[in-house]
């Protein structure tokens, strides 16, 4: 990997990783409602989160669950701004396009397939494939690889629970996870910008980690569609590209699967992904982040990012020995 050093990202929000970026569904949303409650010419300073609330009515619902590895002034980023501001190629490269063009998607009836490597593979109803976990509600640290963090009350189960289920054989050594490969229903599909379906991996430590979730809501909700509906990743020591959302396989291997963000670029995105401050991105700094949903002063602050996103008591030692630089 080329390592340069690099000063903060300037508007590391409006960069997708790599491709482009859209504003035009956002500006003309935002002209809409400005119509459509009178506020005029101003529209285009209209927040994500006044934007929502003026569009939709909705009122910001309670944060719920238990904190995992929060500082004292992280607080749960506000629902409107983690539901309209979305990286989801399969509705669009823009961050404002997810809410907007998923909103039709059917997240049901759905199907999820564990096989591979395992005892019991199986095709599951979403509901039976969950339903022997106690669903919990959890409220964890988020940091993209674009240098932006959030703060989310996720809802799931633990992957190791259906790992477990799956009873993986001695030779399973890594999880790969796909999302639905339905260009009809996932417009963005019919585009190149990337190789579809999207795919993740884990190693089989990693996805056992008693942190790693299957996320089916936030805010104590079903998962909006921009979220990844009706099912998706979450491991809050990576960065956020990791967290493959719409689900609809999970295969056990033995050797690492590939990962879209490293096939679309590798010289910028690994398997690994893991949070460090000390390994820079070739193109910006991972040394710092800009905390979204803030207002007045705090909105301007960057914070240092922790290492492992702050949960090295939990996954540290999965990692000892190993080269972070090499394996990014
Ligand atoms: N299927 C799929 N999953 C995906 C993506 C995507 O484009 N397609 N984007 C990823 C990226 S780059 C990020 S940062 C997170 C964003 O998740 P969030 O919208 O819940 O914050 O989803 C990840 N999962
Ligand atoms: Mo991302």
């Amino acid at each position: 990997m080329l390592i340069r050093r690099a000063t903060d990202l300037p508007s590391s929000e409006l960069t997708p990783e790599g491709v482009y970026v859209n504003r035009r569904t956002f500006l003309a949303a935002a002209g809409a409602a400005a119509g459509a409650v009178g506020l005029g010419a101003i529209a285009g300073g209209l927040s994500p989160r006044a934007l929502h609330a003026a569009v939709l009515g909705r009122q910001d619902p309670q944060a719920v669950g238990k904190p995992y590895g929060l500082q004292s002034d992280d607080k749960p980023t506000p629902w409107s701004d983690v539901t309209s501001y979305n990286n989801f190629y399969e509705f669009g490269t823009g961050k404002d396009e997810p809410i907007e063009m998923a909103k039709n998607f059917k997240p049901k009836p759905w199907t999820v397939k564990v096989d591979g490597l395992v005892g019991k593979p199986g095709d599951y109803q979403l509901e039976d494939f969950l339903k022997p976990s106690a669903i919990e509600d959890r409220i964890y640290r988020h940091r993209c690889v674009e240098a932006w963090s959030m703060v989310i009350p996720w809802r799931g189960i633990p992957l190791a629970d259906v790992i477990k289920r799956a009873a993986p054989t001695a030779k399973a050594k890594y999880v790969e996870f796909t999302t639905l490969y339905d260009p009809k229903r996932m417009p963005g599909q019919q585009s190149g910008v990337l190789d579809w379906p999207y795919v993740e991996g884990l190693r089989l430590d990693e996805a056992m980690n008693p942190l790693t979730m299957l996320a089916t809501g936030v805010y104590g909700r079903d998962l909006p569609n921009q979220n990844g509906a009706p099912l998706r990743l979450v491991v809050p020591w990576k960065y956020g590209f990791k967290g493959i959302k719409s689900i609809v396989r999970i295969r056990f291997v033995e050797q690492q699967p590939r990962n879209t963000w490293n096939i679309a670029n590798p010289s910028e995105y690994g398997f690994y992904s893991n949070v460090n401050p000390e390994v820079d991105h070739p193109r910006w700094s991972q040394a710092t982040e800009r905390r979204l949903g803030l207002t007045g002063l705090d909105k301007l602050r960057r914070r240092k990012t922790l290492m492992f996103n702050g949960y090295v008591d939990q996954v540290g030692s999965m990692y000892a020995g190993m080269d972070l630089r090499k394996n990014y």
